[in-house]
């Protein structure tokens, strides 16, 4: 009999109205295990860990990612797989961070949540969890299917650190248009096996150091030369610079000296898309073929939310900027396509 580990974070496949305010809070896991009387007639071994206090996922931060991390840790070596129920709003962002913090991971760590409470008679929860523990479990030969961090939602699997939400209002609240869809859910549950890692020759290592000190400059036509200073002026070890496009920005000399500026003292400028598909192509029109010579960094095909915590991930475990403006344009847990 299979082991599978539950992590419950909260979310809203766990929350409740409040009958003073009408605005929907988290409640704690027996709600899920009332509503799911199919847990009783699994075939594997559940157990459950509740985070203390559960919490609507816009209040997700690193130390909560540490403490995940290190129960799947703990863990790990007496589980089969690892279910983490979740808020949907933040999720892509902890996927992403577990993916680079879980190395060489070879069971599945599975992320879900639903878009209405499992109380509810239309809830998408249902659905989301049993197909999420069912992928947790999976296995050929002996060994796991998935071996690395996933989002599991309305009967799709995809890569932690290529997906986003992308909608507030759908039960298919997540996509990853630039990475395939890794399974998806019918009648049968179909892996696309040639997309899947497989980690299976690696060595498990988490890492737990992390470094917050990362800002966002997106860009807009228009911006004022005070509010790009002030962003490119804090302090941070990195910037996530959304531009244009293929990764075009304004050729103004202004703003052509101050990332020169900035790059000069030593922050690592990283250029990601604002477009959701499709990559950075650096050199490909005339504005943005001055920004490689400057020295930003190519941020290719990465997601906003794994470019964000690729970097806080590095900068918790290297001291140089050099190796961390290294490692930021390879791909080193799928999350990104090199183009040139
Ligand atoms: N606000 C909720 C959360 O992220 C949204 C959800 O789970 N669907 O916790």
């Amino acid at each position: 009999m299979q082991n599978i580990f539950i992590i419950y974070t909260g979310g809203t496949i766990g929350m409740v109205k409040d009958a003073e305010t009408g605005t929907f809070v988290p409640f704690d896991f027996d709600l899920i295990a009332r509503n799911l009387p199919d847990l009783e007639r699994v075939d594997y071994r559940l157990t459950v860990h509740s985070f203390t206090p559960i919490i609507d996922s816009s209040n997700m931060n690193p130390t909560i990612w540490v403490e995940m991390a290190e129960i799947i840790r703990n863990n790990h070596d007496n589980y089969d797989g690892f279910v983490i129920l979740h808020g949907s709003d933040t999720m892509s962002f902890s996927a992403s961070i577990l993916s680079f913090m879980l190395e060489g991971l070879q069971k599945p760590v599975i992320l879900s949540g639903s878009q209405l409470p499992i109380g509810e008679i239309r809830t998408d929860a249902r659905e989301n969890m049993m197909t999420a523990l069912e992928i947790a479990s999976a296995k050929d030969n002996g060994k796991s299917i998935v071996q690395e961090v996933c989002i599991l939602f309305d009967n799709k699997l995809f890569r932690g650190n290529r997906s986003f939400k992308y909608n507030s209002a759908k039960f298919e609240a997540f996509r990853s248009p630039n990475y395939p869809v890794l399974a998806e859910a019918g009648i049968h549950i179909n892996y696309n096996r040639e997309a899947l890692l497989d980690n299976t020759a690696k060595e498990f290592i988490m890492h737990t150091a992390l470094d917050n000190r990362v800002g966002v400059l997106k860009l807009f036509p228009g911006i004022s030369p005070t509010i790009v200073k002030s962003i490119l002026d804090a302090d941070v070890r990195s910037i996530v610079m959304e531009t244009f496009g293929s990764g075009n920005t304004m050729t103004d000399q202004w703003f052509l000296d101050m990332l020169a500026d900035t790059i000069k003292k030593g922050k690592n400028i990283v250029d990601i898309s604002q477009c959701k598909v499709g990559s950075v192509e650096l050199g490909r029109y005339e504005t943005s073929q001055g920004l490689k010579e400057l020295g930003v960094l190519n941020g290719y095909d990465m997601t906003f939310e794994a470019a964000v915590t690729k970097l806080i991930y590095l900068q918790g475990q290297l001291a140089e900027q050099d190796d961390v403006a290294y490692w930021v344009e390879k791909n080193i847990r799928g999350e990104l396509t090199v183009n040139d």
